[in-house]
C-alpha cells in the first residue's frame, strides 16, 4: 500500500517498498534489460557534452527534452506497456511518458537535480519503479542548500513525487561504490506537450529546466 509522507505543505511523496510481487518484478526486470533500446547518452551544459553516468532507454509518443538533448517518440515495449497499465491503477494518474534509467552498477549515479522542464506542467506527479539492486534516494530541500532525507528504494518498489516536490526540493540516486548488481528504475510522467510547450502565463510559477547529470 502507498504511504504518504508529507514533507512540507503541498509537497508530497508516496511510498510502497513492496508494491510488486517479487516474481513480477524479476519478470519485469528481465524483460526491461531485454526489450529496451539502452544507450549512453550526453546531455549538454554550458556548452559542454557530459555523458550521463548510467544507461538510459525511454517510451513515449511525444519528445521529451532535458539538459540540452530531446528523446525523440519511441514505441512502449510489451513490459512497459503492462507496467504503464499498473502504474496508472495504482496512483490513479495518467501518463505518456516513461523515462528509463539503469544503473550498471553501485558506480552508475544521477546527481541532484529536479524534474521540472515546463513541459510537465505545473507542480507534475511523477511515478518511479524501482527494479534490481536497492539504491539510496536522496532528497535535499532546494533552499539553501537544505535539509536532507533519503530512502532506501528496494526491488518492486513504488514511489510517487507530487506537489511541489519539484520546485521545492531536488533528488540524486548518489553513488554506492559497495553495489555491484544492476539496477533499473523507470519513471512515468505526463507531458502536456512537445519540447516549447508552456503552461498558460496564469498558472507558472517554475523555473526552467535544470541539468540533470
Ligand atoms: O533512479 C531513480 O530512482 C531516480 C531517477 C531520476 O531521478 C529521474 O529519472 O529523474
Amino acid at each position: 500500500m502507498l504511504r504518504t509522507i508529507e514533507l512540507d505543505p503541498g509537497t508530497w511523496l508516496q511510498h510502497d517498498s513492496a508494491w510488486l510481487e517479487p516474481e513480477e518484478a524479476d519478470r519485469l526486470l528481465s524483460d526491461l534489460v531485454a526489450e529496451v533500446r539502452w544507450e549512453e547518452r550526453p546531455i549538454y551544459a554550458f556548452g559542454k557534452a557530459i555523458m550521463q553516468p548510467r544507461l538510459i532507454g525511454w517510451a513515449g509518443d511525444l519528445p521529451y527534452r532535458y539538459s540540452g538533448q530531446t528523446l525523440p517518440p519511441r514505441a512502449w515495449t510489451p513490459a512497459l506497456r503492462r507496467l504503464h497499465a499498473a502504474v496508472e491503477e495504482a496512483t490513479g494518474q495518467r501518463f505518456n511518458h516513461a523515462m528509463l534509467n539503469r544503473y550498471r552498477d553501485g558506480n552508475d549515479h544521477v546527481s541532484m537535480h529536479a524534474d521540472n522542464e515546463p513541459e510537465l506542467g505545473q507542480d507534475p506527479i511523477i511515478a518511479s519503479v524501482s527494479l534490481g539492486a536497492t539504491r539510496r534516494f536522496v532528497i535535499q530541500f532546494k533552499r539553501k542548500r537544505g535539509r536532507k532525507r533519503s530512502y532506501r528504494l528496494r526491488h518492486g518498489s513504488l514511489l510517487v513525487m507530487g506537489g511541489s516536490f519539484q520546485h521545492r526540493w531536488r533528488h540524486a540516486v548518489p553513488r554506492d561504490p559497495a553495489c555491484e548488481a544492476e539496477r533499473v528504475n523507470i519513471t512515468f510522467r505526463l507531458l502536456h506537450g512537445p519540447p516549447g510547450w508552456r503552461a498558460p502565463a496564469e498558472h507558472r510559477s517554475m523555473p526552467e529546466g535544470e541539468a540533470q547529470p
